[in-house]
């Protein structure tokens, strides 16, 4: 068994663990991270378009945000379309100048491997038998394997940043634990394409037929979803059925300028509520998806990873460059108050957007389900007021500072 040690250790090379590994450094706290997959594994996965100002703010902190700025487009707001008929969110207006960031996960994740890279931080990628040992004593361990070889790692302090199948959660005891999950009847089946987007900002768009939403990653990218039922397969749908029912479901306008081409990606996600209550336990943390999940209707799964690493982030300078332990405590009940938020907005988000029509709640209470979403899109797409509680939570809330 090889002895290792650091500061903090980092379990997963998501953005949640790449983001917080860079900045802990900056700090000139030491990290190192202990991720299951490969590099590569890891950049195949196809997720999120839009990070929030507070993501971006924090890219830039962390001094990765070169191709983040150059490369990435700024939208001033997005469109809600209802059976054809579009209402514009006009985020910089309704917001008082907040826009939205529309770049990829992946692009940030491939900044943030290469930054740790060039600055010779350590990452064990491809690592098996991870366990989080003895998380309440001043000196946790991590134990793993790597290239055929035992590890066992000291730190003071592990951040679990190993998404929602990680081992991190479960290392907090299940009595301790609070779960909060709601599974929604619909998954969201994805195609990314090398053609150009239906439009400079994003559509989404309700519709009888079911919810579509048109995104981009740059002006020669597009990423579009259509809601699916949840038993269906990726193979159940060719890349022709996949253009011909987003035709039906976009705007005239949009479903017009749509130019098809073969899929360079094709997934389907199923979407649920989840929330893991505390997000902390002795010296570990729970960070990102492997504390929380949302619908990814409000754009909200990855923003809300990063308001984790956020708080992390200040707690563990004060820790560190202060001395001041006493904050240590306060990661939990800050990260959930805005995780919460985020939650309840992507899941009303997912309400009232999405058809429910035949989904077993429609079936118990008739169509009254449909009937309260229709009400609810209606009156929040027509009133000033409602476009802008929209707005407030799609561009992101403040995050909050520790308390003294
Ligand atoms: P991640 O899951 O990204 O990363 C966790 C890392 O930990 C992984 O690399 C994993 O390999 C590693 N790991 C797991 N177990 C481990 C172990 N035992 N030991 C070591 N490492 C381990 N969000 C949006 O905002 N918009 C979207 O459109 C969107 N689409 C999504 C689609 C899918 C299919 C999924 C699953 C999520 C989507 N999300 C979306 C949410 C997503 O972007 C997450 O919020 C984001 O990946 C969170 O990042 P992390 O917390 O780093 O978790
Ligand atoms: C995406 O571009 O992948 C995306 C954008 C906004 C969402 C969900 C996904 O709400």
């Amino acid at each position: 068994m090889k002895t290792i040690t650091t500061q903090v250790a980092i379990i997963g090379a998501g953005p949640s663990g790449l983001l917080l590994g860079q900045l802990l450094s900056k700090q000139g706290i030491d990290n190192i991270i202990i991720e299951r997959v490969s590099g590569e594994y890891v950049l195949g996965r196809i997720r999120a378009g839009i990070l929030e100002q507070g993501f971006v703010n924090l890219v830039r902190e962390a001094g990765v945000s070169e191709r983040m700025d150059a490369e990435g487009i700024v939208h001033d707001g997005f469109d809600i379309a209802v059976d054809g008929k579009c209402t514009h969110i006009n985020l910089k207006e309704l917001t008082g100048g907040d826009t939205v960031l529309c770049y990829g996960q992946v692009d940030i994740t491939k900044d943030l491997m290469a930054a740790r890279a060039s600055a010779s931080l350590v990452t064990y990628y491809e690592s098996s038998e991870v366990k989080l040992n003895d998380v309440k004593a001043a000196t946790p361990t991590v134990t793993f394997e790597h290239l055929g070889e035992k590890y066992q790692l000291s730190c003071d302090y592990i951040a679990g940043c190993d998404g929602f199948h990680g081992v991190s959660r479960p290392t907090i005891p299940a009595d301790v634990r609070t779960e909060h999950e709601r599974v929604y009847p619909f998954g969201w089946l994805g195609l990314m394409s090398d053609t150009p987007p239906v439009s400079d900002e994003l559509i989404y768009s309700k519709t009888k037929r079911g919810f579509a939403l048109a995104s981009m990653r740059s002006p020669t990218r597009s990423r579009y979803y259509l809601q699916v039922p949840v038993t269906d397969k990726v193979e159940d749908w060719s890349d022709d059925d996949f253009w011909q029912e987003l035709k039906k479901r976009l705007p005239a306008d949009a479903a017009a300028k749509l130019v098809t081409g073969p899929s360079i990606e094709k997934s389907i996600a199923p979407l649920r509520s989840f929330v893991c209550e505390p997000m902390q336990y002795g010296n570990l943390f729970l960070v990102g998806d492997a504390a929380h999940i949302v619908p990814p209707t409000g754009a909200k799964g990855l923003n809300l990873a990063a308001s984790d690493v956020a708080t992390l982030y200040k707690i563990m300078t004060r820790v560190y460059k202060e001395g001041d332990k006493n904050c240590l405590h306060q990661y939990s009940e800050i990260a959930l108050r805005r995780v919460w938020h985020g939650e309840r907005f992507s899941w009303w988000m997912t309400n009232m957007l999405h058809n429910f029509d035949g989904m077993s709640d429609a079936k118990e209470q008739g169509d009254t389900q449909g009937r309260f979403a229709e009400s609810e899109i209606n009156y929040y797409t027509a009133s000033e007021n409602g476009k802008r509680v929209i707005a407030e939570q799609y561009v992101g809330l403040a995050y909050e500072e520790l308390a003294p």
